[in-house]
């Protein structure tokens, strides 16, 4: 029996098999806390009920011992999860001894160290499970509104967020670079298929040490043949309303593990906000910032801005300066691109990068050269441009940002399984 399948099996003899939490015995009576992965279940061991060798070993358990357990399962409103098991027999696979993560306090470096251990803990469990289900439910809502979904190559000879953070290595000795976005290649499928997305990991050299940024995370990518950067902007903020009511409906007991403040969640209702570039620099000013027009946004800013609104907020149309290549320019203000980015309240800051791209042959080439990107690496993408062009837009959801927010975390280095950090390769 898994143990979050115990209501199923209330008065018959099951087995768990799993790893000891914790554990506490008086003379009569021991209480073995036993997680399969699946919950955590009270064991109740009565000295008269079960032979006395195995009452034996039950007071010498310890902390993540490896055993098969079985006995009654009943009914308790007082155990974890509502079921307790009153065992019969026991079987111990390993004693362990010197487990090194006690319930006592410890430092985020020794926890990040033993991350492999670390991930045991009811709080990461906790964190990971709410992590699925936001991925699930993104995946989800994707399929179930005519996206196609389609994958994306790692490998890449292009670069799609600028040169600076690229990871390169050597592909049969000419250089290739670990994929930073599938976009560029959401756009040629977007052509094909209409509405498509890919879903994979992306890499970003980031040498900054923020509680944002990590060297590898995972990205949503939606892209979407004739469509504007504002309906693209009705899209997010249905997906991200659909991902957060999902979590709120499957994952109460591990939001209440993680002590999350529910109301707040409740509160992510459409529409969000659409706040322009421009007045969102007069937010800034008004707040002390010393921000001027034409700067870029960091983690700073963006706290100031998406504390101002209880949901989500776009802020769209930044000077095209500071954005990729591939963002369309504002026909009606050449110094603005169609984009916008989408900043989760409660101080977190982006979560969504997205926009409508150039869809302009010319416009697109004079944009590749000014970034000094080689003309030749990109035909293909310009061919995009010289066939059936149409507008077309898209964006990229941040899985790891999404789960700091939904959980509230403070750094984003508890929201995926094996971190990658500027200084962080290991485990
Ligand atoms: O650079 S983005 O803003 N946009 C893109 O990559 C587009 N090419 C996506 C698209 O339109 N298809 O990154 C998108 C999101 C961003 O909002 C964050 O949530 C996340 O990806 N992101 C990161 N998360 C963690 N660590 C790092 N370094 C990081 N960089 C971006």
């Amino acid at each position: 029996m898994y143990i979050d399948k115990a209501s199923e099996f209330a008065g018959q003899v099951q087995q768990v098999n799993g790893w000891v939490y914790d554990t506490r015995s008086s003379g009569k009576i021991a209480f073995v806390l036993v997680r399969d992965g699946t919950g955590i279940m009270q064991c109740v061991v009565v000295r008269n009920e079960v032979d006395e060798a195995t009452f034996d070993t039950v007071r010498r358990l310890t902390q993540e011992t490896s055993l098969s357990i079985s006995g009654t399962i009943h009914a308790e409103e007082r155990a974890p999860g509502g079921y307790e098991m009153h065992v019969r027999a026991m079987e111990v696979h390993q004693l362990t001894s010197g487990y090194p993560i006690t319930p006592k306090e410890h430092g985020v470096d020794f926890l990040m160290s033993n991350r492999h251990l670390w991930l045991r803990s009811k709080r990461q469990w906790a964190i990971m499970r709410i992590r699925a289900t936001i991925i699930k439910s993104a995946r989800d809502f994707l399929d179930d509104h005519g996206f196609l979904l389609v994958d994306a190559p790692i490998l890449s000879a292009n670069a799609c967020e600028g040169s600076s953070t690229l990871f390169s290595t050597d592909y049969f000795g000419t250089p290739a670079y670990l994929s930073q976005s599938g976009q560029l290649y959401n756009e040629a499928t977007a052509m094909a298929f209409g509405r498509v997305y890919c879903f994979g990991p992306t890499f970003r050299a980031e040498k900054s040490k923020t509680r944002r940024h990590l060297t590898e995370f995972w990205m949503v990518e939606p892209e979407m043949a004739y469509c504007d950067w504002s309906q693209n902007c009705d899209v997010q903020e249905q997906f991200v309303t659909y991902i957060v009511r999902k979590v709120l409906e499957q994952r109460s007991e591990e939001l209440a593990i993680i002590e999350r403040d529910t109301s707040l969640l409740e509160k992510v209702v459409t529409p969000f906000p659409r706040v322009p570039y421009d007045e969102a620099v007069q937010i800034l000013q008004k707040a002390g910032s010393s921000i001027q027009w034409g700067d870029d946004f960091g983690g700073d800013e963006e706290t100031i801005i998406s504390n101002q609104f209880e949901r989500p907020v776009f802020v769209h149309g930044y000077p095209k300066s500071i954005k990729a290549f591939y963002m369309k320019v504002n026909p009606n203000n050449q110094q603005t691109a169609l984009c916008a980015d989408l900043l989760a309240p409660e101080g977190y800051g982006e979560i969504i990068g997205g926009g409508q791209r150039e869809d302009d042959c010319d416009m697109l080439l004079s944009r590749v050269h000014a970034e000094g990107l080689s003309e030749a690496d990109y035909q293909w993408y310009l061919d995009l441009r010289r066939y059936g062009s149409v507008p077309h837009s898209g964006f990229g959801l941040g899985i790891e940002r999404t789960v700091a927010w939904v959980c509230k975390l403070p750094h984003v280095r508890e929201t995926v399984p094996f971190p990658r950090l500027l200084e962080k390769i290991y485990p």
